[in-house]
């Protein structure tokens, strides 16, 4: 680990233990979230029962994301219970993913703890559907990865969900055992459910498990206001610097978008794009469409250069292994992020946005709206006095800089060991930066502009 990550990863770490009460008080918003805004690309990992089937049930495919099959095949309760009975991932090591999420240049991590189907990845108190008493397994892979994370200096996240569980009469979702949510809301069985299960267990989470960076609720389906108060509550008294993510039903500290759902401009506020690696999140034996590193790289530059996060899935198999394709992509980024980082940690969104691209006058999507057509040859990232343009398709004859008034000291290559200035031009008014045709690195490379003051002025 070269220097710069070192010392990254350790003021993340302080930030994330130390943001604790102050005079009495919880860490402001600021301090709270003062971690996520530096740490900008972080590790998703869905992993549970349903890495076992992989997509098939009974001999037949079930199409659609792999952890949703116990939904999609209207599986009842009793069969998929069963499944824990073979659940012995003898490959899993903690330590080696926490490996490949630095490898890759992930800063924080986040695994599923309870996904929909109501199985715990950790030894709950509260419900012996969990890894430690239903599986040959029996060992609390949360505590592991917990340990390994802490051990290695990696903020580590739980997702949890909080409304559907398909494993309780008053949980959410399912709907072919237990019949209609309606009646769950209405009957006290879902409230039940969440006094029972659902907020006891996340009580553990934050209790058994040393410093939890973020709790990522999901599918806020019957969360009014009071119901997710309760868990508001419980996450700031346990652990005062815990953020809560934006799919909880009620305001948490920053917001989630769509699933793979990035932008067309820059969000303000601090926000975060959970997304896969192929087409699903758990783990299906027939998705083999990896997105190529080039996609990913260009993906997290372009989150960066809005403003957001990047929270990226990967699903191990039964055994615990992450697939070896997925895991190469994601060390290839790693080794692209050692030259590049610092375009990318802690960096702020674009001072221009006319390089995200614009709406068609022609083209209309189904809806009958303008289709954004997304410009992707460059995006800039910003930190005070600097800024970043990253290059992913070499201009032919140098790069025509957006206008801007602030004067240009000095500009270079990162990762140049001469720091060799690049050459700046002015053709017909417009700043021509002198980028090499063929940039230094083939998937994008980064110019690095020091200008006069903190600030682009316009
Ligand atoms: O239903 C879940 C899905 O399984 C997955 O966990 C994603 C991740 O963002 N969240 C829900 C759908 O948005």
């Amino acid at each position: 680990m070269g220097m710069r990550s070192c010392t990254l990863v350790s003021t993340m770490l302080l930030l994330v233990a130390t943001a604790g009460p102050l005079c009495g008080q919880g860490p402001s918003q600021d301090q709270r979230m003062a971690w996520f805004r530096q740490a900008k690309f972080g590790m998703f990992i869905h992993w549970g029962l349903y890495a076992i089937p992989a997509g098939y049930w009974k001999g037949q495919r079930i199409p659609g994301i792999g952890e949703w099959i116990m939904n999609r095949a209207r599986i009842p309760v009793s069969e998929y219970e069963q499944l824990a009975k073979q659940f012995n991932p003898v490959k899993f090591d903690a330590d080696q993913w926490v490996q490949l999420a630095q490898d890759a240049g992930m800063k924080y991590m986040v695994i599923t703890s309870k996904h929909h189907d109501g199985f715990a990845l950790f030894g709950s108190k509260v419900s012996t559907f969990n890894v430690v008493d239903a599986t040959p397994f029996k060992r609390d892979i949360l505590k592991e990865l917990s340990q390994a994370c802490q051990k290695r200096g990696m903020p580590l996240g739980f997702y949890y969900s909080q409304a559907q569980d398909w494993h309780e009469p008053g949980g959410i979702g399912n709907t072919w055992d237990f019949g209609p949510d309606e009646q769950k809301d209405k009957s006290g069985a879902f409230d039940r459910y969440l006094l029972e299960k659902a907020e006891p267990q996340v009580r553990e989470l934050l209790t058994g498990y040393g410093p939890v960076c973020l709790i990522w609720f999901d599918t806020p389906r019957f969360m009014n206001q009071q119901r997710g108060q309760r868990f508001v509550d419980l996450v700031r008294s346990l652990q005062p610097s815990c953020l809560i993510d934006g799919r909880l039903g009620i305001k948490g500290d920053y917001t989630s978008t769509g699933d793979n759902a990035i932008p067309n401009q820059i969000l303000e506020g601090d926000w975060e794009t959970p997304a896969t690696t192929n087409h699903t999140w758990g783990y299906r034996i027939d998705d083999e469409d990896w997105k190529s590193p080039g996609e990913i790289i260009f993906k997290l530059v372009d989150i960066v250069s809005k403003g957001g996060n990047y929270l990226l899935n990967v699903g191990p198999t039964a055994e615990g292994v992450i697939p070896e394709h997925c895991a190469a992509n994601l060390r290839f980024v790693g080794r692209w992020l050692k030259v590049y980082g610092e375009a990318v940690y802690g960096a702020g969104p674009s001072p221009f946005g006319e390089e995200f691209g614009d709406y068609s006058t022609r083209l209309k999507d189904r809806q009958g709206r303008p289709v954004f057509l997304a410009f992707t040859d460059w995006r800039c990232t910003t930190k005070p006095g600097k800024l970043y343009f990253t290059i992913f398709r070499s201009p032919r004859d140098g790069l025509d800089l957006p206008a801007f008034k602030n004067q240009i000291k000095r500009a270079y290559l990162l990762g140049d060991p001469n720091q060799e200035s690049v050459k700046i031009d002015t053709v017909e008014g417009i700043r021509v930066a002198r980028v090499p045709r063929n940039g230094p690195h083939a998937t994008a490379y980064v110019l690095v502009v020091e200008i006069e003051g903190q600030k682009v002025e316009r």
